[in-house]
């Protein structure tokens, strides 16, 4: 029995998609010239499909899961469920007007033609704030609309900025931040549901070690106990003699989002010779 995964064919997923499956030890071939692949170490079948049908593959239970933009998700409104954020394809879906133009709060859009490819989520958003405005649904290049005359503000996917900058429009409003998702059927059975178990296991080290690092250092025995209570490690901070007496070796495990500061704090404490290592898979 195989779980099936639809993912993006090619585009700004498609990358990171595979990247994340072969970092799962999930061996999975190129999808350029087909529609479908057998990984060969893993019973996982995995579908290369246009991100906006991935929803509905797996609403339909014909992929298993999926993964996907959180824009797309919420745009298609199939009843399919989020099983975890991958912390790739981030975007946000935002209301642009012309450079110049004063925006001065939502109101501003009371009355006005906003021209997106998220018909759906603009809607919404315009609801939850008690506004009335026109949308006009486009599929491409709705950066250009203002310029044109067709649109007096867009509501559209940006990431940079530079699109937006580079037609004349300035950002003004963010209505939703995305993400790349894995998403699943509401029809597995509990042999697929297992496999899922066992694949968002993985997931989960993957994204754990890509957000931590393996940190060693020098530190004179008498600033042991400051380095020590600086550091979390997975239980404690592991500490070695060194050849050299009156000093340590100590090794821990530092997360991303707090690293700079605390390798700061550490050399302060009179740490020396901090070696700062990634870690390829994390299991707690
Ligand atoms: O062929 P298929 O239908 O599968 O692909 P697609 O062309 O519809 O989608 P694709 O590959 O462009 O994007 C797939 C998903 O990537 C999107 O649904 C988002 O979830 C995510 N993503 C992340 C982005 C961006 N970043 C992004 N920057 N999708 C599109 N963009 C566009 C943006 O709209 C702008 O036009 O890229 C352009 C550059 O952005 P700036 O702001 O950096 O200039
Ligand atoms: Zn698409």
């Amino acid at each position: 029995m195989n779980l099936k995964v639809a993912i993006q064919k090619s585009g700004r997923l498609h990358e990171d998609s595979v990247a994340l499956l072969n970092d799962c030890g999930i061996a999975v071939k190129n999808g350029h010239n087909h529609l479908k692949s057998v990984a060969d170490n893993f019973p996982l079948e995995v579908y290369f499909l246009r991100d906006d049908d991935i929803p509905q593959y797996v609403e339909d239970n014909v992929a298993h899961i999926g993964i996907v933009g959180e824009n797309v998700l919420f745009e298609k409104g199939k009843s399919i469920d989020v099983v975890e954020q991958l912390g790739f394809g981030k975007c946000r879906i935002s209301v642009a007007v012309k450079k110049g133009e004063r925006y001065d709060g939502m109101q501003y859009l009371n009355g006005k033609r906003i021209a997106t490819s998220y018909p759906v989520i603009t809607q919404k958003f315009l609801d939850d704030n008690k506004i009335s405005a026109e949308i006009h649904e486009i599929s491409g290049s709705v950066e250009l609309a203002p310029s044109i005359g067709l649109a007096d503000a867009v509501c559209d996917l940006v990431s940079s900025g530079s699109t937006l900058f580079m037609n004349g429009l300035q950002e003004v409003q963010t209505i939703l931040k995305s993400q790349a998702v894995l998403v699943k059927s509401k029809q597995l059975d509990p042999g697929q549901q297992q496999l899922l178990d066992q694949l968002l296991f993985r997931i989960r080290a993957v994204k754990k070690a890509k957000n931590n690092k393996y940190v060693l250092m020098n530190a004179p025995n008498d600033a042991l106990d400051k380095i020590i209570a600086l550091l979390p490690g997975m239980k404690s901070p592991t500490v070695l003699p060194l050849a050299e007496t009156g000093w340590s070796s100590v090794h821990s495990v530092l997360s991303e989002d707090e690293f700079w500061e605390k390798i700061e704090a550490l050399k302060n404490a009179g740490a020396q010779g901090i070696l700062v290592v990634p870690i390829e898979k994390m299991i707690i």
